[in-house]
């Protein structure tokens, strides 16, 4: 079957919105079975190599201030095809173009508060399940 790994985090502004309940009933009404779970705010050291791709770019330190100004939950997540049907239930994201009953598109604020992180199946999402939850590819 194909069922595969992805790493969905759900940032600081939806932990203190109270919307992880919410969003975890969304992935699995979806499909999606949690398989791990952990809370934590991220030191600067973690989130900068855990957003290392973004490094140099001009929204880099809003985005690692942010991002450690919580906890964070981040969460494994199993499915068939799990990394595009991920990054389709979350939407854009910008919130203002993501679609409405999408996960951004619904509790979105900007680009910074966008909820949550899905990861990229064109970048590397073994990678940030390693960061969060040692070796579990697939
Ligand atoms: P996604 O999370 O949809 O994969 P990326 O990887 O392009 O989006 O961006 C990572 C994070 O960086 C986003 N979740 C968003 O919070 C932030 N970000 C991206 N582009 C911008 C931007 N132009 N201004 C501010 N923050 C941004």
């Amino acid at each position: 079957m194909g069922e595969e790994f992805t790493l969905l985090m759900i940032k600081p502004d939806a932990v203190k919105r109270r919307l992880i309940g919410e969003i975890i009933k969304r992935v699995e009404d979806d499909g999606f079975s949690v398989e791990d779970i952990l809370m934590k705010r991220l030191t600067r050291e973690e989130a900068e190599e855990f957003y290392k791709i973004h490094r140099g770019k001009d929204f880099f330190e809003k985005l690692v201030d942010y991002i450690t100004s919580g906890k964070i939950v981040a969460i494994l997540l199993k499915r068939e095809k799990a990394r595009r049907r991920l990054r389709e239930i979350i939407g854009n994201t910008d919130p203002a173009k993501a679609a409405p009953g999408t996960i951004r598109g619904d509790f979105g604020i900007d680009i910074t508060h966008n909820v949550v992180h899905a990861s990229n199946p064109d970048e590397d999402p073994d990678a940030e399940i390693n960061f969060f939850f040692g070796r579990k590819s697939g």
